[in-house]
Formats: structure tokens, sequence, C-alpha cells
């Protein structure tokens, strides 16, 4: 029997952060032996925000590099770059026109970036979850791993496949979300109640993936804590639950076990074995990053385009036909 498919991306617009591999890649390394993958590199989606090109093109191959160094087989998973296969932009027109503009209004992230960027309030920004679903849709996924914030967004992609379904006939599948257990949320370390972010400009908010070991320790030492002194998690604890679901994301351990361990220990003695637990984490991974030549990640999305453009394809033939396109 031929495996199930698991598709998910992220938006090459900034560095990659420890809330973007516990939340997202961390899964998809897991599952994919199990699974048939497709891992996008978003650069479409990031554009709906100001991007400098030259710094888009750059992290658009660090992402991709990132990718790997996480663990991602490329031998076993399609790595390529959304814009590398045009079907995405077509078929996100077309799913367009069946979205309703009330559905888009209610989405929290769009709302959230429209705040931020009130200057730049596009119409690529609120039509963004449509273009998410067409990355989804084209490769009739079953899974799709990502973070709690994309929830809403995969609800839509589930509503459109059934619509688009009823009334033009079985096209798509309908792809259910696969959310970590601890981690589905990594939170900022200068605020433990502001979702880790990227493209966040705030000194010391979030660990990124290539951080080196002096900036982590520091950003851990500085790290906001819950008043009180124990090393425990729940809901009166928002700082400690989230450092200690980034120690137990990077570890494996427990959380109850860590609990367990730092009895009594207090936050400093805490922050020191959390930075090198982080550091010990991260050698390896970038070790492996700064292995990887630009030559050899360009031909793996070259191959990776050629093999997602076969199966987009196909798809939107499909589409084109179902709608009335000749
Ligand atoms: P940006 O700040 O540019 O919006 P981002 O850091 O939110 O970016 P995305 O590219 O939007 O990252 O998301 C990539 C993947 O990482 C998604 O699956 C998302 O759910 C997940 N993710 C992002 N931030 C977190 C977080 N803080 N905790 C857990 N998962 C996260
Ligand atoms: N919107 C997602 C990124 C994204 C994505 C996808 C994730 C774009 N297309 C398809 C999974 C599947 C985000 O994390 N902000």
């Amino acid at each position: 029997m031929s495996k199930k498919i698991m598709l998910s991306g992220i938006q090459p617009s900034g560095n990659l952060t420890i809330g973007n591999y516990i939340g997202a890649i961390r899964q998809w390394v897991a599952l994919q032996n199990d699974y048939h993958n497709f891992f996008m590199i978003v650069d479409l989606h990031a554009l709906t925000v100001p991007q400098d090109p030259a710094i888009l093109r750059a992290k658009t191959l660090e992402v991709a590099k990132l990718y790997i160094a996480s663990g991602i087989d490329p031998a076993q998973s399609t790595i390529f770059v959304q814009s590398h296969v045009p079907e995405h932009a077509e078929l996100s027109w077309i799913l367009s026109t069946i979205t309703k503009m009330s559905e888009l209004e209610r989405m929290t992230q769009y709302k959230d970036k429209a705040l931020r960027h009130k200057m730049n309030v596009n119409v690529g920004l609120f039509s963004y979850p449509v273009l998410m679903a067409t990355d989804i849709l084209l490769y009739q996924t079953d899974l799709v791993p990502v973070g709690e914030d994309q929830t809403q967004h995969l609800e839509l992609t589930r509503i459109l496949a059934r619509r688009f379904n009823e009334q033009f006939g079985i096209t798509f599948k309908a792809p259910e979300g696969y959310f970590p257990k601890h981690g589905a949320r990594i939170m900022g370390l200068d605020n433990p109640q502001a979702k880790m972010s990227k493209s966040s400009t705030v000194p010391g908010h979030a660990i990124a993936l290539l951080d080196d070991a002096k900036a982590v320790e520091k950003k851990i030492k500085r790290a906001v804590t819950d008043s009180g002194s124990e090393i425990k998690s729940g809901a009166d604890k928002p700082a400690l639950t989230n450092l200690l679901t980034i120690f137990s994301a990077v570890t494996g351990r427990a959380i109850a076990a860590l609990e367990k361990e730092y009895k009594g220990a207090g936050y400093s003695a805490f922050k020191i074995d959390l930075a090198d637990t982080v550091n010990a984490f991260l050698k390896p991974l970038q070790e492996k990053y700064h292995s990887l030549s630009d030559k050899k990640i360009t031909s793996v999305l070259e191959e990776g385009a050629r093999a997602a453009h076969a199966v987009a394809a196909k798809t939107l033939t499909d589409v084109r036909k179902k709608v009335g396109l000749i």
C-alpha cells in the first residue's frame, strides 16, 4: 500500500527559531519514515510582509539547509521552494473565488499581522490562508504537522476542500492537522504571553537555530521568569512552563522528571543547565548546516521542484477541467 502524504512549510521571513523546530520540524523528522513527504520553503507567503530581496534569497537557501541539518533526508522527502512550482499561484486564484471575505476576516494571524504592519495591510496578507490551503490541497495531503497558531488556517483548508468537492465533484482530500502535545506554542523569552516569532526584532526574544553558544547563554540568562523561585510548570507559571517545555523538547525528558530533578535548585542553576542543554542540541545541527554547500542545496531544490511540479500539475489539470477552463 502506498504511504500517506505529509506536507508542511515555513516562511523564509527571518532566522528560524527553536519554536519553529519544536512546534513543526521536530514532528516532520519523527514522522518522515512513515509518510510520503513534501516540505516547502514558502517564499510567496513571506512576501506578504516587507522583505529585502537579497535577504529573502539568502534566507530561502538557509531554511532549506536547516531542514536538512535538522534531520530531513532529501532522499526520503521532497524539499522545494513554493515559487518554483507555479501551480500554487494559479490554484490559489481559483480557490480564492470560493472563499468568503468573512472567513478570512476572522483569521487571528491576519488580524495580528495587520496590526503589526499597519502601513502595509496588503491583499496578499489577507488572502494568505487561501495560498496555504492551496499548498496543502495541490498534493492531496493527509497530514499537516504545524504549530498551534495554524489551527484556523487548517480548518479553512478543510472547509475549502469540502466546498470545492461539493460544488464540482470529488477533487481534493481534506487533510488532518498534527500538533505536538507539548511545545505547539513556544513563547518569547522576553514575554511568555507572546508566541516566539522568527520575525520579531526584540533582542533576547527568540533562540535562533544558528545562534552561537554565547548568545544562547545570554538570552536564557536574561529570560523572564515567574514570581517565586520554584522550577515548576502550570497555568500560574507561564515563563517556567515555557523554559521547561524547551528543556523537555530538546532532551526528550518528561517535564515532570525535570521538575523533580530541579526541585529547590533555583532559577540560576536551572538556566545554566538549560543553556548547556540547548547548546548541546544545537551543536551537531549547526555542524551539519555548515557542511552543506550552496551548490548541494540548489541541486536538492531543483530536484524537489521537479518532483513537486509533477504532482501539482496533475491536481491542477483536474481542477481546471472541473471548473470549466478550456
Ligand atoms: P513569522 O514571525 O515570520 O510570522 P513564525 O516564526 O511564526 O514566522 P512561520 O513560518 O509562520 O514562523 O511558521 C513555521 C512553522 O513553525 C509553523 O508550523 C508554525 O506553527 C510553527 N511555529 C512558529 N512559531 C512557533 C512557536 N512559537 N511555537 C511552536 N510552533 C511555532
Ligand atoms: N502559514 C504557515 C506556513 C505555511 C504552511 C503551508 C504550513 C504555508 N503553507 C502549508 C503547512 C502547510 C505558517 O506557519 N505561518
